[in-house]
């Protein structure tokens, strides 16, 4: 309805003004912050599902030697769609989501700064994410080049790369657009007392995330728009016989790329900084450290990229700078761990599904960040490359990293979401299954790695049958856990259940949930509550 404030002001006949739509048009039109991280939060777990079942087929496919079910080329599309999916469908958004959510309430603006340019940068996905979908119908099927895309071969595939290379710029407009909301909204719209430095944690590790996004989403779109000029306007970017070096894509891609693991897993260090405090009942050990470590770990993000590239062939020189520098990200990554190990210490701790999923989050996150230590060592790195030990290595990050932080981040918070408590049993079954399955799923790949075991095949000589065996296993287990999150606890607490108190945590939230204006140093100046 097209009421003006002014036809509105006097006119009480209706319970309450018709500007806010209703029904579809609530979602269609939604500029305030909740239904639009709502909105990023169900397209995430969407994607998340459907990258879910992709990742079903390239298990079943590897339950045995030999090919079972599909051709190799299909294989690599499902590959391909997965990490793609994974990547810009699932977690970006999710994260998004929980900024939407999260940041106006933690430093006490009414909104995010563009609020249509917030529906805007949301409704770009849907579209984008279509495009990748029905990629897989187009002749030649979706791309079968790898998340990464690369060049020359990139430039040689048929229709599929180019709704890839589309949707890898829609997302990435979409993208830099909630960056640019989430770097106003946090400079400009802080409650008057809040310095930064007095700053809730997630709102400074998604502002330094939201900088990594715009210093490196134009180079992804500066690679593939090269590809994509190569592919059919005649140039030679990535094209040797014309000219172009091939390797210089993965020095582009991996300066996006390097810097794109750390946009997925900063805010995931957020959320975990918030819920370990309120769980062990005080004061997060070390604030002033874990902003400077994060500041740190962004600006070395960005003297890595070559740790992806040793087999290219690069001087002995450059292979000891990438190593160092490499090696050099695990200080503040160090510093992180033990602040939160040192807010755990002597604190009051109770182990609700939040802080389950934050432990766990610590610990096994941690077992990824020390292959990534191993895979830094250029020599090992150079006989892993390509194998599935890297494989293991990243989903250590990125599954028990960003994903299980985000499933922290939704049981902490989703009371204050939907206004109900998820089945504290329910949430406990979820955790217990999802960590255990992630190892059976995960574990197995290290080993397979190191027995020399390639990724990006559909097939497997037959000493390998074993592991992958119990992998596949581990990862249905894992994959119908992730639907049991969805029927078991997400939708049941959104259509109602035990109404949630104000604070469900008996108080101690405090400053880790939202922030009152101005913000106390910290919330924890009476005794930790005992239970
Ligand atoms: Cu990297």
């Amino acid at each position: 309805m097209s009421t003006t404030a002014i036809d509105r002001a006097p006119d009480h006949s209706h319970e309450h003004a018709h500007n806010h739509p209703h029904g579809w048009r609530r979602w269609l039109y939604a500029t305030n912050h909740k239904d639009i991280g709502t909105l990023y939060l169900f397209f995430s777990l969407t994607m998340l599902m459907v990258g879910g079942v992709l990742a079903m087929g390239i298990r079943a496919e590897l339950f045995q030697p030999g090919l079972q079910l599909m051709k190799p080329e299909f294989f690599n599309q499902l590959t391909t769609m997965h990490g793609l999916i994974m990547i810009f469908g699932a977690i970006m958004p999710a994260f998004v989501g929980f900024a939407n959510w999260m940041i106006p309430l933690q430093i006490g603006a009414s909104d995010m700064a563009f609020a249509r340019m917030n529906n805007f940068s949301f409704w770009l996905l849907p579209p984008a994410a279509i495009l990748l979908v029905t990629s897989f119908l187009v002749p030649g099927g979706a791309s079968a080049g790898g998340w990464t895309m690369y060049a020359p071969l990139s430039t040689q595939m048929g229709p599929g790369m180019d709704m890839a290379i589309f949707a890898v710029h829609i997302m990435g407009a979409s993208s830099i657009m909630g960056a640019i909301n989430i770097i106003t909204t946090v400079l400009n719209m802080r409650a008057p007392g809040m310095t930064l430095m007095k700053m809730p944690m997630f709102c400074w590790t998604w502002l330094i995330t939201a900088y990594l996004l715009i210093a490196v989403m134009p180079v992804l779109a500066g690679a593939v728009t090269m590809t994509l000029t190569d592919r059919h306007f005649g140039t030679s970017f990535f094209n040797a016989a014309g000219g172009g070096d091939p390797v210089m894509f993965q020095h582009i891609f991996w300066f996006f790329g390097h810097p794109e693991v750390y946009i997925m897993i900063l805010p995931a260090f957020g959320i975990i900084s918030h819920i370990i405090p309120a769980f062990a009942r005080k004061p997060l050990f070390g604030y002033a450290s874990m902003v400077y470590a994060t500041a740190s770990i962004a600006i070395l993000s960005f003297l890595v990229w070559a740790h992806h590239m040793f087999t290219t062939g690069m001087p002995v020189t450059a292979q000891l700078f990438f190593m160092y520098a490499t090696m050099l990200i695990s200080v503040p990554t160090g510093v992180k761990v033990f602040n939160w190990v040192a807010t755990m210490w002597r604190g009051s701790m109770s182990f609700e599904t939040p802080m389950l999923f934050a432990i766990g989050f610590i610990f096994v996150f941690t077992m990824g960040g020390f292959t990534g230590l191993i895979l830094a060592v250029t020599p090992i790195d150079i006989q892993l490359q390509d194998t599935y030990y890297v494989v293991a290595h990243f989903h250590y990050v990125l599954v028990a990293g960003s994903l299980f932080a985000m499933f922290a981040g939704y049981y902490f918070w989703s009371p204050k979401w939907t206004g109900f408590m998820y089945n504290e049993t329910r949430g406990k079954i979820h955790f217990w299954g999802s960590l255990i399955l992630f190892n059976i799923t995960f574990f197995p790949m290290h080993f397979l790695g190191l027995a020399g075991m390639p990724r990006r095949y559909a097939d497997y000589p037959a000493q390998f049958t074993d592991f992958n065996m119990v992998v596949s296993i581990g990862g249905l287990g894992f994959g119908l856990m992730q639907v049991y999150f969805l029927l078991a606890i997400v939708i049941p607490t959104i259509r109602g259940g035990k109404q949630a108190p104000d604070k469900p945590w008996d108080g101690a939230e405090g400053l880790e949930w939202t922030v009152p204006s101005p913000a106390p140093f910290h919330t924890f100046e009476v005794p930790p509550v005992v239970k």
